[in-house]
């Protein structure tokens, strides 16, 4: 679509970043509103399918078996407990289920074809299905392509520069590659990263560089801020301040306009009105969940009922599946 750049410089990311805070936020609200219907809110739910026992060491992650949390490692859950959930989302207006598994990588066994099957059928539920299963193949992609995957979740976390201070056992081209490989097929790309790493306004900036030069963007932004989870590396990383949380979301919003925003992880600790800055900012999907939770207890949600309260207070509705308008900007009249 036309007005959309694919060549950001560092030093224009910084600048966009570091605008005083309401004009920073007028901006982005103004390129929302020529990209995308501003009244309306996707809204997600998390499908844990495969919790804890991890052996990656994400420092931030209750899922990984190198630290001491209180989420235990549990087996695959069954397709009927999946389709069940997914009704019950869908039944309130949800349109797009995200399955998460605890796995370094996918691997070409059993376990992976049952994930094919829970793919099928809450796709022929008429829902956007988005797996986040670690690394993949292309071959692996395609596959999950055939069996109607709307979207891959792979976020690149934080800049380059920062990535082995909070994770070593992969790199960032690891990341790159996966996504690369989803790209090759027609599933859409999620991918996006964590505030509160401890990271500076360069490993932002540095982040939000690697995804608005990729070309397409992703078409699927998730901003998640940190949740402190006792026993791992990070548990006591200071909360991050709201108009930084604004600052990302209007940032990632202008430099990839078409794409959604997700505000993510971290929600639960935000009140309606710093939400509210937030959806303003350019956001324009939430995770809500029915048992509170994200994908582990270490993280809260807010429930269905607490979410509708919220959009209805705020004038928005929930979008549809496969709804996403790209509205192309209509060009100035001249003379
Ligand atoms: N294992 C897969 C992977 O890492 O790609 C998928 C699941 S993993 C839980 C998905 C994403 O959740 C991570 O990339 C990270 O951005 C986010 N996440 C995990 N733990 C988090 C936490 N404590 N706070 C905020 N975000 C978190
Ligand atoms: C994403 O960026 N955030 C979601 C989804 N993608 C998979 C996951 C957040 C996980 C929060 C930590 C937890 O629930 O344990
Ligand atoms: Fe494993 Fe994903 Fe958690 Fe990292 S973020 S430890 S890969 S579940």
């Amino acid at each position: 679509m036309s007005g959309i750049r694919y060549d950001w410089q560092e030093s224009e990311i910084r600048a966009i970043y570091n605008t005083p805070l309401l004009e920073l936020i007028y901006q982005a609200a103004s390129v929302h509103r020529q990209y995308h219907d501003a009244t309306k809110i996707q809204v997600c739910k998390l499908i844990s399918i495969k919790t804890g026992g991890c052996p990656e060491d994400c420092s931030y992650c209750a899922q990984s078996s190198r630290y001491k949390t209180e989420v235990k490692a549990e087996a695959l859950l069954e397709k009927e407990t999946v389709v069940s959930i997914a009704q019950k989302a869908k039944a309130t207006g949800i349109s797009r289920i995200c399955m998460g598994a605890a796995w370094r990588e996918v691997r070409d066994n059993s376990q992976f074809e049952d994930v094919l099957d829970m793919v099928k059928d809450v796709t022929a539920m008429g829902l956007e299905v988005c797996c986040t299963l670690g690394m993949l193949t292309a071959g692996q992609a395609q596959r999950l392509e055939d069996a109607g995957l709307y979207a891959y979740n792979h976020n690149l976390d934080t800049s380059r520069d920062y990535y082995s201070t909070i994770i070593t056992s992969r790199t960032y081209d690891d990341r790159l590659n996966t996504i690369e490989n989803v790209r090759q097929t027609n599933v859409t790309v999620c991918s996006g990263g964590i505030l509160g790493l401890g990271e500076s306004v360069d490993d932002r900036v540095g982040m939000l560089y690697t995804l608005a030069n990729l070309s397409p963007h992703p078409e699927s932004v998730p901003i998640n801020i940190l949740s402190q989870v006792p026993g791992t590396p990070l548990a006591d990383q200071p909360d991050v301040p709201i108009w930084d949380v604004v600052r990302m979301i209007a940032t990632a919003r202008i430099l990839m306009p078409g794409s959604d925003v997700r505000l993510s992880a971290g929600r639960a600790k935000l009140s309606q009105v710093e939400q509210a800055f937030c959806f303003m900012a350019g956001a324009n999907s939430i995770f809500s969940s029915d048992d509170n939770k994200m994908l582990t207890v270490t993280t809260p949600c807010p429930d269905y009922d607490t979410d509708r309260e919220m959009l209805n207070l705020l004038g928005l509705s929930m979008r549809p599946a496969h709804q996403k308008q790209q509205t192309v900007p209509t060009p100035a009249v001249v003379g």
